[in-house]
């Protein structure tokens, strides 16, 4: 006969195998106090697991009410599991399983975009979270908004209907400000400088053209009240969280009895560094672990240029030298050395005076990479690279350009990301890593330009470098590495770097 096991949910948490760590409070009296855009796998690792610490120890007031803003998969996930799921905790040989309890109900935009906003405008609302990833602020070639994208044209047009996060964020605050209801803090949790700063200015700017529309259509005007009485406060997060395999989900109802059907993957180490800015109120972060500051910005540079950008460099060369996983690229006596040269030439860009203790950091950096029970796949990093590299290795190149200090190994990270593009459908499988940039960086790459020509369109095509002084200079030292890449793959660009392998 075939059994079917029964899956997670508040009616079988109390049978879960002795070990497994549950949700220590009464899920019924949770009020709703965060509403978060994007909840992947990287935000229920993270800040759910940190919420769900504060609701243990009796603040009730911030049960998450998750969005998706594209896809059902996560709420047709939870859904039925009444928004529980498991972390997996995982270190080389160990393995800690904790059920997250916090996520209370889940929202998919697309299906029903008046839910969202009913969500944003309930007055127990005080925090709304985002981790929409880099692509989704909608940031044109030169860091301003991109009016010129579809979903901004749509939701410019379509104030009541929006897709975007800045439709539903402008679309919330007006009609909190026509109810008089105070605005929620806006807490941005993407891997973007200056997140806080970078999305308050974004969405200014959208504010600006609604209300330039709502003029003539007497609706609520928002940019002034966004501009001036919203609270963005900018945020440093961090866990590695790798993409679910099905041998996850097997191994992880064996584990515990009943089926899961989206657990999450993560590493012991989570770091968040919060601007302490929240005038509609917050939990008490510092309580779990949090660490609230005035600002973020020191700690947020030295993980998007030591961790982000040693983990782009990690992707792109270990795809190019066969390496499925973080842990076995990093295995690679050529590409540890060459993240350590990628390092020393990040580490004197950071801001000296800020505290940072950067030998420790990357100490700590090398173990977590080495952490063979994550299995991170080096094609899930690999993707956006467009949207990443300017603030994980542009911005330190121009910097050290400024400062006439010399670097090889940054602008090498930028060689192997267009070689890997330009490597899909040919060494690497069709589709292996995406970015929004595919279509035109594709047909590009097809025509198999003088290396110096391919990195000159790359740049202009990706708004990298901008109308930087040093941008030419950066081109030239980027195409010699992609002439390496091309003559002879990633040995002959580590020879010439002075890098061999073992
Ligand atoms: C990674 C990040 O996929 C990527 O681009 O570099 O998701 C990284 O794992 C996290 O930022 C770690 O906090």
């Amino acid at each position: 006969m075939l059994m079917t096991r029964s899956h997670l949910s508040d009616a079988t948490l109390q049978k879960l195998p002795a070990g497994t760590k549950i949700p220590a409070y009464d899920r019924g009296h949770i009020a709703p106090g965060i509403v978060h855009l994007g909840v992947g796998a990287f935000h229920r690792a993270h800040q759910a697991a940190y919420v769900d610490e504060c609701l243990a120890a009796g603040d009730m007031e911030w049960g998450i009410t998750g969005v998706s803003l594209r896809s059902p998969d996560t709420r047709d996930a939870l859904s039925p599991q009444d928004g529980l799921y498991t972390l997996a905790i995982r270190s080389s040989g160990e393995e800690e399983l904790r059920v997250i309890g916090s996520i209370q109900s889940m929202l998919v935009a697309p299906e029903d975009p008046g839910a969202v906003l009913a969500a944003l405008t309930d007055p127990h609302t005080r925090i709304v979270t985002l981790t929409i990833t880099e692509k989704a602020y909608l940031r044109a070639a030169g860091g301003g908004l991109d009016v010129a994208h579809p979903d901004i044209t749509h939701d410019l047009a379509n104030p009541q209907l929006p897709k975007t996060a800045h439709g539903f964020l402008a679309e919330a605050l007006a009609r909190r400000l026509a109810a008089g209801t105070p605005p929620f803090t806006v807490l941005c949790c993407d891997n973007l400088p200056a997140n806080g700063a970078t999305l308050h200015r974004l969405l200014t700017e959208f504010a600006e053209l609604r209300d330039a529309r709502s003029a003539t259509a007497g609706d609520t005007m928002i940019a002034d009240h966004i501009a001036n009485a919203v609270a963005f406060p900018s945020s440093m997060v961090d866990r590695i969280v790798p993409a679910t395999t099905d041998a996850d989900r097997a191994r992880i109802a064996g584990e515990l009895g009943v089926d899961d059907a989206w657990p999450v993957m993560t590493e012991p180490f989570r770091q968040w560094v919060v601007e302490d800015n929240f005038p509609a109120g917050r939990p008490d972060w510092e309580k779990f672990g949090v660490t609230m500051v005035g600002d973020v910005g020191p700690f947020e540079d030295m993980k998007l240029r030591l961790l982000n950008g040693a983990h782009s460099g990690v992707a792109y060369l270990g795809l190019l030298s066969g390496h499925a996983t973080v842990d076995r690229a990093f295995a690679d006596p050529a590409i540890r050395k060459f993240v350590d040269g990628l390092w020393a030439e990040a580490i004197p860009t950071l801001p000296e005076g800020a505290g940072l203790d950067t030998s420790t950091y990357t100490a700590e950096l090398a173990e977590r990479f080495s952490n063979t029970a994550l299995a991170h796949r080096t094609a899930q990093i690999a993707n956006d690279g467009s949207q990443k590299l300017p603030q994980r290795i542009i911005a330190s190149a121009l910097e050290c350009l400024e400062a006439g200090t010399e670097f090889v190994h940054l602008t090498l990270v930028v060689a192997a990301w267009i070689a890997a593009c330009a490597a899909r459908g040919k060494t690497l499988p069709e589709g292996h890593f995406t970015d929004p940039l595919d279509a035109a960086l594709t047909a590009l790459l097809d025509q198999q330009l003088p290396a110096n020509e391919t990195v000159t369109a790359v740049f202009d095509l990706a708004g990298f470098a901008g109308d930087h002084a040093e941008r030419q200079t950066l081109i030239e030292i980027t195409a010699v590495h992609l002439v390496h890449l091309r003559r002879d793959g990633p040995t002959l660009a580590f020879a010439a770097l002075g890098i061999e392998g073992e």
